[in-house]
């Protein structure tokens, strides 16, 4: 069975001193680092929040404060502070993160007007990003999602994966919730189990 790892955004504004730092996300980067060591993964696939400075999930750019949640073309948007705006510090990967087995990356968030959680499609479900595409080509079978947050970006990332029909697991060590809201890291673990996610210790 062909595997991939999936890193999902780990970029200097989900890491300590970030914009929107995710508790303890430094910590994760030593794991995954170790998982690449260990591991022999057919792909290695980075994604990238990377978003145009208008970005309509930030704040700033709908009059209203940080945590407020709007309607964005139909569908509910949680107002976040302004980050990883394209080209600038904050969108680079972390320094500590072994970038050498890189295979692949997936920048994501690039229409204004659409976040993207989601590492395989927006969240309106409008426009797949090729992720997808990319693993079938590759004839990856099972794929392994580690990164920030555990309950944005990976639990969606992780429940398209398994839409996609790929066995799917979740390092519990390699991730980190920013829990905007007590329990969200772990209702995120709920919903992925019962959607079929395995989750590794
Ligand atoms: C993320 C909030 C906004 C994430 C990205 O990577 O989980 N969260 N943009
Ligand atoms: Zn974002």
């Amino acid at each position: 069975m062909k595997k991939a790892l999936i890193i999902v955004d780990v970029q200097n504004d989900f890491c300590e001193g970030g914009a929107l730092a995710v508790p303890d996300a430094d910590s994760i980067i030593p794991y995954i680092n170790l998982l690449l060591e260990e591991n022999e993964y057919d792909q290695v696939v980075l994604t990238q929040d990377w978003h145009p400075a208008n970005h309509k999930s930030f704040a700033s750019n709908n009059g209203k404060n940080v945590g407020e949640t709007i309607s964005l073309n139909g569908v509910p948007q949680f107002m976040w502070p302004d980050h990883c705006v394209q080209g600038t510090f904050g969108a680079d990967f972390h320094s500590d993160l072994n970038r050498d087995k890189v295979t692949h990356i997936i920048q994501k968030g690039k229409n204004p007007e659409i976040d993207s959680y989601s590492a395989f499609q927006d969240n309106n479900h409008f426009m797949k990003t090729g992720l997808e595409d990319f693993l079938r080509y590759h004839d990856i079978q099972l794929v392994e999602i580690v990164g920030l947050a555990l309950d944005y970006c990976v639990k969606f990332t992780a429940l398209d994966a398994i839409n996609a029909g790929f066995v799917t697991c979740l390092h519990f060590n390699g991730t980190k919730a920013v829990n905007v809201k007590p329990e969200n890291g772990k209702n995120a673990i709920y919903d992925m189990l019962e959607r079929g996610v395995t989750i590794l210790g």
